[in-house]
């Protein structure tokens, strides 16, 4: 349609170990609405055990996205988000009141700094893929495998589904 600008379909990663965890979660979810990122799918809330282990546990999800927003600017608007919901510089792997990570942007690979899609650390994370499975259940982009195979490698431990839902 003229002067429509194309949508790609996103996938964003969750998460938080700060505050109130779930109303971060949903706070974002309000932001990127307004933002020009329209949810379209939500996973469920999971109970995570943090990794490094010297934290709080987290609260993960994922959700599938349409977006007008390129790559950068996605990376950009993503950022802004968690800064207005109170994330400030910390220690890597750290706690943090909200964290977004892009982990799919279409079937695109892009290896640009600081932006890698797909996210490079998605295959070794549970609590990625756990949520991640909910709602991709086929062959996952540029990966090629589904997330529950992938998670079946990494295993279940640590990982806890909650009743909580997001849309
Ligand atoms: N995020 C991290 C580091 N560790 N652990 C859990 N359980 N969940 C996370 O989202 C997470 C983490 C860095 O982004
Ligand atoms: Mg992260
Ligand atoms: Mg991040």
């Amino acid at each position: 349609v003229t002067g429509q600008a194309e949508r790609h379909d996103v996938v964003i990663a969750l998460g938080s170990n700060m505050g109130d965890r779930l109303e971060h979660l949903r706070a974002a979810i309000r932001e990127m609405a307004a933002e020009l990122i329209q949810v379209q799918r939500a996973s469920s809330v999971w109970e995570t055990a943090p990794v490094p282990a010297d934290q709080p546990p987290f609260l993960n999800a994922v959700v599938v996205a349409k977006t007008a927003l390129y790559p950068h600017q996605l990376l950009a608007t993503l950022k802004a988000i968690e800064h207005r919901l109170g994330r400030r510089k910390g220690r890597r792997w750290g706690p943090r009141p909200i964290d977004l990570d892009i982990l799919f942007y279409g079937d695109r690979k892009l290896e640009e700094e600081p932006l890698t899609i797909p996210h490079p650390r998605i295959a070794e994370r549970g609590f990625v893929l756990a949520p991640l499975a909910e709602v991709c259940a086929g062959p996952l982009p540029v990966l090629g495998a589904p997330a529950k195979e992938l998670l079946a490698k990494v295993g279940e431990e640590g990982l806890e589904r909650t009743d909580e839902a997001l849309l």
